[in-house]
């Protein structure tokens, strides 16, 4: 399917606002994850030893942020080039360390979610169905590439 420029611009626009307030929409996007599945926290090095998640723990912000850049970046891809095209180094790193972290499948999901469940609150009446459906199929396309790396890994 294809990814339109007015797609693109929701994306774009959509992160420069939610990327004024980071320690915010990081923790908010965590704590959604956490509400979903909560036997997700064990998955986390950082989480691991804490009893609720940490309000400014900078790998927590920094990783959060992360999802975000590369969600954005995935849908300017897709606009550009109609196609998901991420640095191989980075797609095998990001695959052995979701592996090595008990990652499967289904977790997909869940952080989908919590990523349009931050997009919602940060946007408030901003936030419709267009902006979801753009977010979505760019973070489909990078969550596919992440899996199939982590197949061709195992
Ligand atoms: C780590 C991105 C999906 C759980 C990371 C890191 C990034 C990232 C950038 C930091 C790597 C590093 O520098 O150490 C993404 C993206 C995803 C995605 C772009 C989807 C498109 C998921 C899912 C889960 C997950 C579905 C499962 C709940 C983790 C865990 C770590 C991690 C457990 C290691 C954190 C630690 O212990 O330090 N991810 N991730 N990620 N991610 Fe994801
Ligand atoms: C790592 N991978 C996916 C989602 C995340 C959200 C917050 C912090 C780290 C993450």
């Amino acid at each position: 399917i294809e990814f339109t420029e007015k797609q693109e611009a929701l994306v774009k626009e959509s992160w420069e606002i939610l990327r004024q307030d980071i320690p915010k929409y990081s923790l908010h996007f965590f704590s959604q994850i956490l509400e979903i599945a909560p036997a997700a926290k064990n998955l986390f090095s950082f989480l691991r030893d804490s009893d609720e998640v940490p309000h400014n723990n900078p790998k927590l912000k920094a990783h959060a942020v992360k999802v975000f850049k590369m969600t954005c970046e995935t849908a300017i891809q897709l606009r550009e080039k109609g196609k998901v095209v991420v640095a191989n180094t980075t797609l095998q790193y990001l695959g052995s360390v979701h592996l090595k972290s008990g990652v499967i499948d289904p977790h997909f999901e869940v952080v989908k979610e919590a990523l349009l469940r931050t997009l919602k609150e940060g946007l408030g009446e901003k936030y419709n169905e267009e902006v979801e459906g753009a977010w979505s199929q760019a973070y489909d396309h990078l969550a596919l590439a992440i899996k199939t790396e982590m197949k061709q890994e195992d």
